[in-house]
């Protein structure tokens, strides 16, 4: 069924011009971008974004991280989108992420408390469209 996903490029994506390179691996896939824009994402985004991680060790960094420069979020569609683009991403640490992901090809680890892993995407219909709402109000 056709669906939506949200897909951020994180600041480390970003920063080291990997914009490009992810919105064509989305659309080389297949999948449609239906939306595209550059955020300085605010403290009430991130809170809303990452709520089900608040209490987690890694909670503070990874906002430190997503607030340390801008994000790419984009809204992909397309039949299995959100299941195909985490697949697309690879699994979340990159030392081990798969070769052919964007995680396995273009990240590694930066020695650093939290795991720069350049992309997020939503993993359920739910988050999916939760997380819309967050970074596309009224979309
Ligand atoms: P995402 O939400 O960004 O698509 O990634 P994910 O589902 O694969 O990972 P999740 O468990 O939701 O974690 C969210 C993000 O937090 C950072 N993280 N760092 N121990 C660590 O260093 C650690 N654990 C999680 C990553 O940036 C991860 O993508
Ligand atoms: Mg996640």
């Amino acid at each position: 069924m056709t669906e939506r996903t949200l897909i951020l490029v994180k600041p480390d994506g970003v920063a080291r011009g990997l914009s490009g390179e992810v919105l064509a691996r989305i659309e080389r896939k297949g999948y449609v971008l239906e939306g595209v824009e550059l955020v300085n994402a605010t403290a009430e985004q991130l809170a809303a974004h990452y709520a089900e991680h608040e209490g987690k060790p890694f909670y503070q960094p990874l906002v430190d991280f997503m607030s340390s420069g801008p994000v790419l979020a984009v809204i992909a569609s397309g039949d299995g989108v959100i299941a195909g683009f985490r697949s697309l991403a690879g699994t979340t640490d990159p030392t081990t992420a798969a070769p052919g992901t964007i995680r396995g090809d273009l990240g590694r680890d930066w020695g650093e408390k939290v795991q720069k892993n350049i992309v997020h995407g939503s993993d359920s219909v739910e988050s999916a469209e939760r997380e819309i709402a967050i970074w596309f109000p009224g979309r």
